[in-house]
């Protein structure tokens, strides 16, 4: 019989966590605050395929699903991932929080919404305080982030 340790019952939590998340080996993990963002954020998941690394993909909200952005941001390193590209609009708090509850590599995208030109994504992807870093592409500019994230994986 095996012993239930903290350490059993860890690994149990990452096998759970990655059933949800898919646990196929990819190296970048693309995550936006709405299914509205998809069309945005596809670009990077686009230029990662052309350069043969492997991305995941999903819908997660700060604001709204932050239970589920925390799973996944704690347990990115153990299942794999390299690097998180993190797309949002509006407040965009995606990026930052993400880059809170990981020490790995995060490119936040500012996502264009409906008002404000976008600026309102732009300065809060960027605006980041000292120690907890988001690398910030331009508005709309999921591209670069896909393209960034191939170089820090190739550096
Ligand atoms: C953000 O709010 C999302 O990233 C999206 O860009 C924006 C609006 O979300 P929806 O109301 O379109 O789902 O959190």
């Amino acid at each position: 019989m095996t012993e239930i340790t903290p350490d059993t019952q860890a690994e149990a939590q990452i096998e759970q966590i990655e059933g949800d998340f898919g646990a196929s080996g990819p190296l970048v993990g693309i995550i936006m605050g709405s299914k509205n963002d998809m069309e945005k954020m596809l670009p990077a998941e686009k230029y990662l395929g052309e350069q043969g690394i492997q991305s995941e993909v999903h819908v997660m909200s700060a604001h709204r699903d932050p239970e589920k952005v925390r799973e996944f941001c704690t347990t990115a390193r153990a299942r794999g991932l390299k690097v998180i590209i993190a797309g949002a609009g509006m407040s965009a708090a995606l990026p930052g929080v993400a880059a809170a509850q990981t020490d790995l590599p995060v490119i936040g995208v500012p996502i264009l919404g409906k008002s404000l030109g976008g600026l309102d994504a732009l300065l809060a992807v960027a605006q980041m305080p000292p120690g907890v870093p988001v690398a910030c592409v331009a508005i709309d500019g999921a591209k670069n982030a896909g393209v960034l994230a191939a170089r820090i994986i190739n550096a």
